[in-house]
């Protein structure tokens, strides 16, 4: 495989970062495709578009497969731009090395290998031992990782992608102390939180929110409309639920809890001994957590999300203990903090029970990436500094 940057093609392959630029858009067309990536691909003929695809969810057609069922006939003269490196393996699908040679395409354009062992390195192969020229466009690199960060989070680290979601006034405050909180923020906020939670392989609360707020944490299509940004949901990803996991050491979640009663799967964590071989109901799996500190140990979470459940990225949705305690063990990669132009004072409750700072140095610090007016509320949205 040859390694090229943009900077360095030729008049002849000019068009190589326009089809690579589709791809990787053509690959975010769709939230999730969990435990999959996102993928996309572009197939060319002699500057022409003949086929266009992205992979919707696990057990469908991988990106390559569509483009080409959209192309019909290729022919050594094809060029396929693909924002991954095409697959070697047959998991629910068959491989597409063999699919893209089978449709003789000439050459394969990626923009990153596939961390998958089944996959890392032995697509590029299976496809340069059928006489296929392949090409690395080493700067679509980060975009090609940045679209897919659960993905190459859990590959690599064997942890998904933590995103923590806060609502406050803009006092950093998110009730008032009489515990009236419905609702802080607007409408279209919390709109917006169903596109986080469409993203997710699943959403994380803990036992406190269970018996305080009683949440759903699902995802409900009705507050999600097809093709809103420029998405185009298939019916798939529109039924697509994230498993709702509760941290809650003394399993104390009702029978009758909203989280359980509603359609998906739900994960418990809990550190109980007494939870051995007890059940809550037919879609609920009580898992035995290791203990850290005073409760349930985080990292085995999400260690047990990534390795059992293969969660790419996960959103957490919780009050102010679980937030500090992710923030605190330092396991959030982003931050979506919604603020509402409205002030509560000093006596309402607090975003996050963090405690014990002595210095600036020990504050936990972030950098903002994107910062955005959702209808009346402004949203900032914050990466853990490096
Ligand atoms: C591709 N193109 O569009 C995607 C790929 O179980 P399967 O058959 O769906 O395979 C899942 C694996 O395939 C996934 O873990 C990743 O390695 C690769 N994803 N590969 O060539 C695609 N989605
Ligand atoms: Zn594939």
């Amino acid at each position: 495989m040859k390694s090229i940057s943009n900077s360095s093609l030729d008049t002849t392959v000019i068009d190589w970062p326009v089809h690579m630029q589709r791809a990787i858009d053509l690959a975010q067309r769709v939230r999730t495709a969990t435990p999959n990536p996102r993928v996309g691909c572009v197939l060319v003929k002699g500057f022409e578009v003949i086929g266009e695809g992205w992979h919707v969810a696990a057990g469908e057609a991988h990106a390559e497969v569509v483009a080409i069922g959209n192309a019909g006939k290729t022919n050594t003269c094809t060029e396929a731009f693909v924002s991954l490196e095409p697959c070697a393996h047959t998991g629910r699908t068959a491989p597409c090395s063999e699919a893209l040679i089978a449709a003789g395409v000439g050459k394969v354009i990626i923009a990153s290998l596939d961390p998958n062992p089944q996959v890392a390195g032995k697509g590029v192969e299976q496809l340069e031992q059928a006489g296929v020229e392949v090409y690395q466009l080493v700067d679509f690199e980060d975009q090609s990782r940045e679209m897919n960060p659960g993905y190459f989070k859990r590959r690599e680290e064997g942890i998904p992608y933590v995103r923590l979601k806060l609502a406050m006034s803009l006092d950093g405050r998110t009730a008032l102390a009489n515990g009236q909180s419905k609702w802080i923020t607007n409408k279209a906020a919390r709109s917006d939180v169903q596109k986080l939670r469409a993203s997710a392989s699943a959403v994380i609360t803990g036992i406190n929110t269970v018996l305080t707020d009683d949440p759903s944490l699902n995802v409900r299509s009705a507050e999600l409309p097809e093709n809103q940004d420029g998405l185009e949901s298939g019916a798939k990803e529109l039924a697509h639920q994230p498993i709702r996991v509760v941290v809650d050491s003394q399993l104390r979640t009702p029978g009758t809890a909203k989280i359980i009663c509603n359609e998906g799967s739900v994960k418990i964590y809990s550190t109980a001994d007494f939870t051995v071989g007890k059940s809550l109901a037919d879609n609920v799996e009580i898992v035995k957590a290791t203990v850290s500190g005073e409760g349930v140990d985080l990292q085995f979470v999400l260690e047990s999300l990534a390795s059992d459940f293969s969660c790419n990225e996960v959103l957490v949705e919780a009050g102010p203990t679980l937030s500090g305690a992710f923030i605190e063990a330092g396991l959030v990669d982003e931050l979506v903090v919604y603020i509402a132009p409205r002030l509560l004072g000093s006596d309402a409750k607090p975003l996050l029970e963090i405690h014990g700072l002595q210095s600036l140095a020990e504050s936990h610090q972030f950098q903002v990436s994107h910062l955005d007016r959702i209808g009346d509320d402004i949203r900032v949205i914050l990466k853990q500094a490096p």
